[in-house]
Formats: structure tokens, C-alpha cells, sequence
């Protein structure tokens, strides 16, 4: 099949997903464009079946806002053109299954019928489509997907409560491949760059928002190294960092906690970690509890959204309500502090991680790739 893929190109969770599913269909032979308005961060594999077009908003002083659905759309229909596209996958409804809708129906004047799948992550729904403004646009784009896909139940669930959707949703949940994790390349020399033998590594990765309840992750490792020795890395950047790294030098652990910015050694960072916290307000899914799991490192998180569906209390890790500081704070202990435990959730983590192995979830895409071509 020729696909065309819309996503965003950040280092966010869509776009992570939408690369690599991507990659994963180039691999099974499919032609593949990406249309975007940067190169994806993961798409590092550009070759004659994966091809990468970027969306140009050309600046025109008479615009206070530069129109970027119109490039999309008009971008779209250009590519859909040339390259004989015949289905388009949007990632995430605002704009891009909104310009997808456009685009579909400027190819329809000419007679040319594009398929569109629409997939939704999360925020989308649960933080910016919600809004007011946006609620209207968001329900007309989700109604006129051909498919539309959520990445886990609890987002479907949510999506049906707010807007008023017509169609049907299909969950197909996010994906790990987990064969690229099972060799472990690092060495012991390189883990005692971030701590000492006797200390464990306690991991957290995300955009740094207010949804990841920053000061959440650090007031629970307060309170675990108080018990046992330990270090923390704090991967990624965003709004709250600052006000994180306050709170560290506040509560006098700075010695212990490591800033490692937007780290293109994810793998590495979590192949030495013994723990992530993820004490996030909303997640969809959690791809990135996900990512930790693969890696066999278990997962102290909330109960919030999809994470239940990823991280299996007991097994994996443990759940709490939100804002639970002092009872995360304790199942991490309950992991941590005895070897045999930690070792047996490291082993569930990764166990449960191989049920979202890509090679079950790739062909989900494709049977709904098939089924959208079939609509007229
Ligand atoms: O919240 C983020 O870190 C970014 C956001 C995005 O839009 O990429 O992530 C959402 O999509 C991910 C991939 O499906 C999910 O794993 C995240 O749970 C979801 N974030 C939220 O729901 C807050």
C-alpha cells in the first residue's frame, strides 16, 4: 500500500508512535510518506519505501497567525497526486485530521478517493480538544474519519463521554518492538557514570508539563532516599523543569538527582534503571512506562486514564490515585528494598511489555488499512 502518515514531529508520545508504526509498515514492504512540517525525531531511516515531505508555511506579515492546515492540506493533496498515494493516517485530530477532511475533499472534486484513518492520543481529546473552542472541530473531524482508532479503552471511553461521536472507535493500542531490546549492548562501566554500584536508579521521562506532575516524581524519590540509597534521572524538558530543579535544591538533594535534558540515550538510561515513576494527572496510554517496561524496569505510576491497561498493579509495578505521593513513595519501597521482589517485577514488567509486542500490533493497522480501502 502507498501511506501517507501525519503526525507530529516532536519528541511527544504521537509522533513516537506514528514513526515508528511508519517504519514498521516500510519493513513489510509498504511505501511510506511522511507529511510534516519537520523531520520526525525518530525517523531516522529514510530510504526509497520511506520518504519525508515537509509542510512550508511561508511567513506573510499580513497573517498574525501563519495558516499551517492550509499548507497541510494543500501539501496533502500534492503528494496524494504525485505519488499515487491511496490512504492517508492522521495521528491526532487537531489539525491534522482536520486538514485531512480538506484535502480528502479538494481529491474528491478531481475524482480521486482518499481513505482516511484517524488515530487519537490523548491530548487531543482529554486536554486541547475538549476545549470549547476546539470541541466543535474536533467532533466534525473524528466524525468524518473513514476509521477512527484510540491508542487504549479508557481513551475510547472518554472520547464517547465528550463529544458526540458517530462513528465507531477501534482501540489499537500503542506498540514496542521489543527484539530491539533484547540484546543489552551497554557495559557496567557505563552505569557507574550515573550511580554507585550500592545505589538504585530511579527513572523519569517526560515533556516536563504540568500533566506529569514534576513535583510529584521528586517528592516521591525524597521520601525513597530516605530509606535506601538511591539516584534519580530526570530525562526530557519542558515548562516545569525550573521549578523541579528549585524543588531539589530546596529539599537539599541535589546531589542526588541528575537533569539529563532531552537525552538521545533513552536506552541506555533506562537498561541501568531499577524504577520509573510516573505519577501523571492524565496519560491516554503511557508510552513511556511502556518503553521502561521492554527495558525490564518496573513501573510505580497512577491509576489515571490508560495507565491500568499498561502497567498491571502488582505485576509490572503498582497504581495509585493521583496526588498519592506517600503511598507511591511505598510501593517503590516495596520493589526496591528486597532484591528477589525487584527482580521478579523487573521480569513482570517486561513480560507484560511483550503483549504490546509491534509484531501483534502492525497487522491491527493493516487489516484497518485493508477495510478503509473498501470505502467508497
Ligand atoms: O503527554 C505527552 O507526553 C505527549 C502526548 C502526545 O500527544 O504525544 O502523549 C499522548 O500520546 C501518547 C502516545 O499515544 C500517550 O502514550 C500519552 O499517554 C498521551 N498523553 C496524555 O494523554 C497526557
Amino acid at each position: 500500500m502507498k501511506i501517507a502518515i501525519v503526525c507530529y514531529p516532536t519528541f511527544g508520545g504521537s509522533g513516537v508512535v506514528a514513526t515508528e508504526l511508519g517504519l514498521a509498515l516500510a519493513k513489510r514492504g509498504h511505501e511510506i510518506h511522511f507529511v510534516t512540517y519537520s523531520q520526525p525525531v525518530r525517523l531516522d531511516q529514510l530510504s526509497g519505501n520511506v520518504r519525508f515531505h515537509e509542510v512550508h508555511v511561508p511567513e506573510y506579515p499580513l497573517f498574525h497567525y501563519q495558516p499551517y492546515e492550509l499548507a497541510l492540506s494543500s501539501k496533502l493533496v500534492n503528494v496524494v497526486k504525485q505519488f499515487k498515494i491511496e490512504l492517508l493516517h492522521v495521528h491526532y485530530a487537531i489539525p491534522h485530521a482536520y486538514a485531512g477532511y480538506m484535502a480528502k475533499k479538494m481529491l474528491a472534486e478531481e475524482g480521486i478517493n482518499l481513505p482516511m484513518v484517524t488515530t487519537l492520543h490523548g491530548t487531543d481529546i482529554t486536554l486541547v480538544g475538549n476545549h470549547p473552542f476546539y470541541k466543535p472541530a474536533v467532533t466534525f473531524s473524528i466524525n468524518n474519519s473513514d476509521v477512527v482508532t484510540s491508542v487504549s479503552e479508557s481513551l475510547k471511553e472518554d472520547t464517547l463521554k465528550f463529544f458526540k461521536i458517530k462513528n465507531e472507535i477501534q482501540v489499537v493500542p500503542n506498540f514496542i518492538d521489543c527484539s530491539k531490546y533484547d540484546k543489552k549492548e551497554f557495559t557496567d562501566c557505563q552505569r557507574e557514570m550515573m550511580a554507585d554500584k550500592k545505589e538504585k536508579i530511579i527513572t523519569h521521562i517526560s515533556n516536563f508539563r504540568k500533566v506529569k506532575r514534576i513535583d510529584d516524581v521528586i517528592k516521591i524519590f525524597f521520601e525513597i532516599q530516605k530509606k535506601i540509597d538511591a539516584k534519580l534521572m530526570m530525562v526530557g524538558e519542558g515548562p516545569e523543569k525550573e521549578a523541579a530543579e528549585d524543588l531539589v535544591d530546596e529539599l537539599n538533594i541535589s546531589n542526588k538527582v541528575m537533569f539529563l535534558g532531552q537525552s538521545h540515550e533513552i536506552d541506555k538510561i533506562l537498561c541501568f534503571s531499577d524504577l520509573f515513576l510516573l505519577p501523571s494527572e492524565k496519560e491516554s496510554f503511557g508510552l513511556s512506562a511502556l518503553e521502561a517496561m521492554v527495558n525490564g524496569v518496573a513501573v510505580v505510576s497512577t491509576n489515571t486514564g490508560g495507565l491500568p491497561e499498561v502497567n498491571i498493579n502488582g505485576v509490572s509495578g503498582y497504581l495509585s490515585k493521583v496526588g498519592h505521593v506517600h503511598e507511591m513513595a511505598a510501593n517503590a519501597l516495596k520493589i526496591l528494598e528486597n532484591e528477589e521482589t525487584l527482580e521478579k517485577f523487573k521480569q513482570g514488567a517486561r513480560h507484560v511489555a511483550e503483549k504490546f509486542d509491534i509484531k501483534n500490533i502492525v497487522p491491527l493497522y493493516e487489516d484497518i488499512y485493508e477495510k478503509a480501502l473498501q470505502i467508497k
